[in-house]
């Protein structure tokens, strides 16, 4: 955490927040953050957050000053190198490696086969039942599927990759550090450790499999691809990116179609136009992507010379976090950012981040989402919130609703 061990001014209501208020909800905070100190280092993470807008922007767009920087809690749970903290010509490699298999003309070409037979089957499961948890039942489960299909990971069930993302996420958010800048929890990274090594059991005999017999899975391609004749990539190249896969991705699709669903139910009109019209489902996505963003402050940068952004000069090696789910909130963007509505403005959100780490998934995310709640909303059409459950939405790093109570007439 060097550039970041320097003694700060920082006032009592930055000092004393925690991460559990955080987790519980943000967005109060951010709130004053954004008006009064949209860089400001965060002494409970050791690392400064950037608010606004225009900071997550400017920090993100400009990979001459900024590199991409794993939270030391990610650089814990993933391992080194991993495509979210290098830079330059490692960085290229990596991006080579998950790119191909998720560029828009290569998603166009398979998305609907592989994801439509998906949506179906989960949502033909619950069909009858008349209610569900749509979280447990559906937006994880698809979710999971939808990629663990594309990797090459069949052999792997739903319910062992939702696991997997839930422990890798408790891991990678465990990122609360002491006065000392020691870890305020270390029995927190348990869960990831133990998810990482059931993960290498499964997958190394799969990719001794792929070494001998490729085939069309992605993860065939990351052991191949770029290689020269004859070698395969080593697996220490793949594991730490896999890693980052096995949470991030596998579970921000999730993400964002419970909080679509969530967002949806809190307007009953633009719900009640959706339904009738699947042509807004993409507009309705968008909107939830601002309005609850799935990684909402897990990406990070480093200086990498001295630089200034919001009046705050930042030395060379400053970590600064990217809350890209509260410049989400940037009312200088956004009126009445904290309410759902398709038919504000269409100002861009910044969800999937931007510059040379911008979301490699942006395309495949979507379509994923999309054919979802595309099949959801087909088969039940008469679906609505079940009033007597709570909607609790939950993470700082990682956000979304916990559960997601429907019922419909049978
Ligand atoms: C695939 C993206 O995954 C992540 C993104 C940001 C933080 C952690 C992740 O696993």
């Amino acid at each position: 955490m060097d550039g970041n061990t320097r003694l700060h001014d920082t006032p009592d209501w930055i000092a004393n927040i925690t991460i559990q208020e955080l987790e519980n909800n943000p967005y109060p905070f951010y709130e004053r953050l954004r008006k009064e100190a949209p860089v400001a280092f965060i002494p409970a993470l050791g690392l400064y957050i950037a608010s606004t807008k225009e900071a997550c922007r400017a920090i993100a767009k400009d990979g001459e000053t900024w590199g991409g920087f794993i939270s030391p809690a990610g650089g814990r749970t993933f391992g080194h190198p991993n495509v979210l903290n290098v830079n330059g010509p490692e960085h290229k490699e990596l991006r080579c490696m998950v790119d191909p298999a998720l560029q828009p003309r290569a998603v166009d070409g398979y998305v609907e086969d592989l994801v439509r037979p998906i949506a179906r089957r989960y949502v033909e499961a619950i069909e009858d039942k008349g209610a569900a948890d749509l979280v447990a039942t559906f937006c994880e489960p698809v979710s999971v599927r939808a990629l663990g299909d594309l990797l090459g990971l069949q052999s792997v069930s739903s319910d062992k990759l939702r696991e997997w993302f839930h422990k890798l996420s408790v891991s990678f958010t465990n990122a609360a550090v002491d006065e000392n800048g020691d870890w305020a929890n270390p029995e927190g990274f348990k869960p990831g450790d133990e998810a990482r090594a059931e993960i290498r059991e499964v997958v190394d005999p799969l990719l001794d499999n792929w070494e001998k017999n490729p085939d069309d899975s992605a993860l065939s391609h990351w052991l191949h691809d770029g290689m020269p004749e004859g070698k395969t990539r080593d697996r220490e190249r793949i594991y730490p990116t896999l890693f980052v896969f096995l949470l991030g991705a596998m579970q921000e699709p999730g993400h964002a179609m419970a909080s679509t669903i969530a967002g949806l139910w809190t307007n009953p009109e633009q719900f009640e136009r959706v339904i009738d019209n699947p042509k807004q489902i993409r507009r309705a996505i968008s909107e939830s992507l601002r309005w609850t963003s799935p990684i909402w402050s897990a990406v990070a940068r480093q200086a990498k010379k001295d630089t200034t952004v919001a009046g705050v000069d930042l030395p060379a090696g400053s970590v600064v976090m990217l809350s890209y789910g509260s410049a989400n909130h940037d009312s200088n963007d956004y009126d009445a950012p904290s309410k759902f509505d398709m038919d504000r403005k269409p100002v861009p959100h910044i969800a999937f981040g931007a510059g040379p780490h911008a979301c490699a998934g942006t395309y495949f995310a979507s379509e994923v989402c999309r054919i979802g709640l595309e099949e959801l909303f087909e088969t039940i059409p008469n679906l609505e919130r079940d009033e007597t459950k709570e909607i609790d939405f939950w993470g700082w790093g990682f956000r979304g609703p916990k559960e997601l109570h429907a019922k419909w007439e049978v």
